[in-house]
């Protein structure tokens, strides 16, 4: 239920987090099964720990990029949803992930905000160039455009590293009717304060995860359970607001 700016709500700002792609086959960080149960953040997920031991670094994301391109892993109805709800011309939606994988994409979005990168990207340190690296990097990989050796890296967003395209998520969330929160556990910054943003902006917020998340107290509207059964739900109860 609304309670706060114009509803039927026009634009729309969806956060969403590993949670959604859980039920895909990968694998969230802070569930108990969760990547951060079987490594370190602090080994893998720095700026420091890529200086440090470069090879670890990219072997865990070798691992990763493997996994994401297994033919098991698809999009579920979760990722199919939201790519219905974009392409309703009723709704502005701006969808925003924190995840590095291409779900969205594979599931119908064909915009897509990654805030924290793209697994099957490869950004390189010498000349800043970012190309589509499906395969393998590692401590000799050269960099297609200037041909430096060594300097790539996975384009992604580390802890102490700033998030991509703040400036228009930022400005979304002040003007935005609706914000709608999927699959995240609300523990890592600038995302988790994306709630209070909307709010203060006047929007309605809703939270759609399995159980109640950090934030979730900042929310007016939750939804609790497996993304495929919620998400599709909650987007049929908006595409309904629209005919
Ligand atoms: C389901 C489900 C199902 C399960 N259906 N739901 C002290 C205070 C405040 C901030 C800081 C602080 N000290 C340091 C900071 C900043 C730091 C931070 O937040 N640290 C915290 C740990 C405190 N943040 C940063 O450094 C960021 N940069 C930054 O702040 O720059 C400065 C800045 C300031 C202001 C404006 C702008 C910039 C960068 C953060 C980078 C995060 N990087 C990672 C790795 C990316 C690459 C990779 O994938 O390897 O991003 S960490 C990891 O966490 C990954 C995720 O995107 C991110 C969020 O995780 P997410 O998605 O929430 O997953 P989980 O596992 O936590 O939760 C899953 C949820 O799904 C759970 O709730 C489940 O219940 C649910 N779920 N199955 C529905 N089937």
């Amino acid at each position: 239920m609304a309670l706060t700016k114009d509803w039927p709500p026009r634009r729309i700002v969806v956060l969403t987090g590993a949670g959604i792609s859980k039920e895909s086959g990968l694998d969230t960080f802070r569930d108990k099964d969760g990547l951060w149960s079987r490594v370190r953040l602090e080994d893998v997920a720095t700026p420091e720990a890529f200086r440090r031991d470069p090879a670890r670094v990219q072997a865990f994301y070798n691992a990763r990029r493997q996994g994401l391109q297994d033919r098991a892993v698809q999009p579920n109805a979760a990722h199919r949803a939201l790519a219905r709800l974009q392409a309703a011309p009723r709704f502005e939606t701006l969808l925003v992930t924190q995840n590095i994988d291409d779900l969205h994409e594979r599931g119908g979005s064909t915009q897509v905000l990654h805030m924290h990168g793209e697994l099957l990207k490869a950004e390189c340190l010498a000349c800043g160039g970012v190309h589509l690296w499906p395969g393998d990097l590692d401590t000799a990989s050269l960099c297609p455009a200037c041909a430096a050796r060594g300097r790539l890296r996975p384009q992604v967003v580390w802890f102490g590293e700033m998030p991509l395209e703040m400036e228009r998520i930022q400005a979304a969330l002040a003007a935005c009717d609706l914000f709608v929160s999927i699959g995240t556990s609300g523990n890592v910054y600038p995302a988790a304060g994306f709630v209070a943003e909307a709010r203060a902006g006047g929007a309605h917020t809703v939270e759609l995860n399995l159980e109640p998340s950090e934030g979730a107290r900042l929310f007016r509207e939750a939804h609790h359970g497996p993304a495929s059964e919620i998400v599709p739900a909650y987007v049929e109860s908006l595409l309904a607001l629209a005919t």
